[in-house]
């Protein structure tokens, strides 16, 4: 039995989606901090669960007999730094008490963190997957915390926790909020509805970025991996390819030769991007579990594309 907090998220929505179809959809408890009428409310056990309320987490996790927990619920970077005590509490906290839930129930365990855990002194390219890492926003403080105490919770209390450092991720299903990263996806909404985009990040700004559907196969993947293989485990650098809005225009305009993009720099979310790498290597979780992305840049735009105008 699987708990998924966070189950109506940008992550979540869809991970729900795909367990319930891996595992049997009785076998996935989704939470989240409200009911809505997503499918994901729908077809399958739904509570209402405040991440901060480690109990009632507890008690949810005891009742369903959950001998899994995939803790997604947090406070993206951009929301993270308009609101960073919030933040704290919020990631942090419910991040103690999904590992906390874990240790007591004995399930294995996992959280993503993510490109924001580097910082402007950790190389840009091909970064690491051991290297310096001082971010400068709560965020990225948020997940460097979060990866050593998930770290501290597997050699102290031996839970099986597992995580991947994600770069920003693009999808059709539901949109990101709060994020720095989501221009990479409100860009391929405007160019269905407008073939336009004003971008709040600057050209010449590259990030990593992953296909949704390469995300959800890598955390299914990490998570069936045999654990006595994993060198690593909270933090595995995955990312699918590296690209600025420039190029994220290109892609869209083989299909929308029109297609407009210009720029309306946001000084807040232009420096978390800066402080963040541009291109990370991948190799440690290609080596240790045979991470491999599926989707580049041109089968991406194709299929967002094609997704987001059947929506
Ligand atoms: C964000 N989408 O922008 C998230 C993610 C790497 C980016 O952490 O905050």
């Amino acid at each position: 039995k699987i708990l998924v907090t966070g189950a109506l998220g940008q992550i979540g929505s869809e991970l729900t989606n795909r367990m319930r179809e891996v595992y049997g959809s009785d076998n996935v408890i989704a939470t989240d901090i409200r009911e809505t009428d997503s499918p994901v409310v729908k077809n399958g056990p739904f509570e209402q669960l405040d991440v901060t309320n480690g109990e009632k987490m507890f008690d949810i996790a005891k009742t369903h007999n959950v001998d899994t927990v995939i803790h997604l619920a947090a406070l993206l970077s951009a929301t993270a730094e308009a609101k960073p005590l919030l933040a704290w509490n919020l990631n942090m906290g419910g991040l103690v008490n999904a590992l906390e839930t874990s240790r007591e129930l004995g399930c294995q365990f996992f959280t993503p963190s993510s490109i924001g855990a580097f910082g402007p002194s950790t190389p840009k390219d091909s970064t690491p997957q051991d290297t310096i890492m001082r971010p400068t926003t709560m965020y990225g403080v948020n997940k460097v915390s979060g990866e050593l105490l998930s770290d501290y919770y597997f050699t102290k209390f031996g839970v099986d926790t597992r995580g991947l450092r994600f770069p920003g991720l693009i999808s059709y299903e539901t949109l990101p909020g709060g994020g720095t990263t989501d221009y990479a996806v409100e860009i391929y909404y405007e160019a269905i509805k407008h073939n336009e985009y004003t971008s709040y990040i600057g050209e010449g700004t590259y990030m990593d970025m992953m296909y949704m559907p390469d995300a959800l196969n890598a955390i299914i993947d990490l998570m069936e991996a045999d654990g006595s293989k994993l060198e690593h485990r909270n933090s595995f650098n995955v990312s699918a390819m590296s690209v600025a809005p420039e190029d994220i225009a290109g892609a869209i305009r083989v299909h929308q030769p029109d297609f407009k993009l210009d720029y309306k720099v946001d000084p807040v979310r232009q420096s978390i991007a800066e402080s963040w790498p541009n291109a990370i290597d991948s190799s440690a979780a290609m080596n240790e579990w045979g991470f491999k992305a599926e989707y580049d840049l041109a089968k991406m735009t194709s299929d967002m594309l094609d997704k987001l105008k059947t929506k």
